[in-house]
């Protein structure tokens, strides 16, 4: 199933995972199918899986990395791992749909430093949010917007692209979920040329979420307020 590529990737997708095995074949199939005539790599940062997660990845020839201090800490690490010109930002439920990725890579290709899936702007979309999340994102939104001059229609979402370059002018380091929110206000900290695309979420396939709606929504305000200074 792996197959061997030699030479800089084009492509990096960077995946956290953490207990994610019922989900992860038709993921990797899917990403494989997308990228399979580029070179590309794809990066698993595991926080500590015990169903066989890192088992099935390894079959599929991804480069795997551990932390297990959340999942902002292990795309961070995932990121600064990738070799890649462009690098993507996935979840591994199947929320996030392989085929969207050639516009989010497409992106940083026409120029942009970051690509942000929106499920927000007209062709986006979500299967996957309860009004308490979705009044909580419209709510972050406002507040990233006002504050930081910015023009987001999405906060809290992971599907994106980065070029690679740009990564290192944001000095990431939210450990948990708040990493999305500090992406984007970092973007516009260091004056990125942004771009948001349509995207559209489908519900966890399998599997227990890990995101606490109040408890990780907390930390996502204490990521805005900390970055207002
Ligand atoms: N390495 C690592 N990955 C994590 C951790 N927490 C979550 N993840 C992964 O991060 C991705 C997003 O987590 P989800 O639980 O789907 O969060 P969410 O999409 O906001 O929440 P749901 O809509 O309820 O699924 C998934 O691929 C998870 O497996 C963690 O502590 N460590
Ligand atoms: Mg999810």
């Amino acid at each position: 199933m792996a197959t061997k590529q030699t030479g800089r990737p084009h492509v990096s997708v960077v995946i956290p995972t953490l207990n994610e095995a019922p989900n992860m074949n038709e993921l990797l199939l899917g990403i494989k199918k997308q990228l399979g005539g580029q070179n590309h790599e794809i990066i698993v940062v595991d926080g500590g899986s015990r169903d066989g997660t890192v088992k099935i990845a390894r079959r599929f020839g991804a480069r795997i990395f551990y932390d297990n201090n959340g999942k902002g800490a292990a795309l961070i690490k995932g990121l600064h791992a990738a070799r890649g010109e462009i690098l993507v930002s996935m979840d591994a439920d199947l929320s996030h749909r392989p085929d969207e990725m050639k516009l989010l890579v497409d992106g940083i290709e026409i120029g942009y430093d970051l690509c942000m899936g929106s499920r927000f702007i007209a062709g986006g979309g979500t299967d996957d949010m309860p009004l308490t999340r979705v009044i909580g994102n419209k709510f972050f939104v406002w507040l990233v917007n006002a504050l930081f001059g910015a023009n987001y229609s999405d906060l809290c979402y992971g599907y994106r692209s980065f070029r690679k370059q740009a990564l290192h002018r944001m000095r990431l380091e939210e450990h948990g979920f708040g990493i999305e929110t500090e992406i984007s206000i970092k973007a516009i900290k260091s004056g990125l040329k942004v771009m948001e695309v349509p995207s559209r979420e489908k519900k966890r396939a399998a599997g227990e979420a890990k995101l606490r709606t109040f408890k990780d929504g907390y930390a996502i305000l204490e990521t805005i307020l900390k970055n207002i200074a």
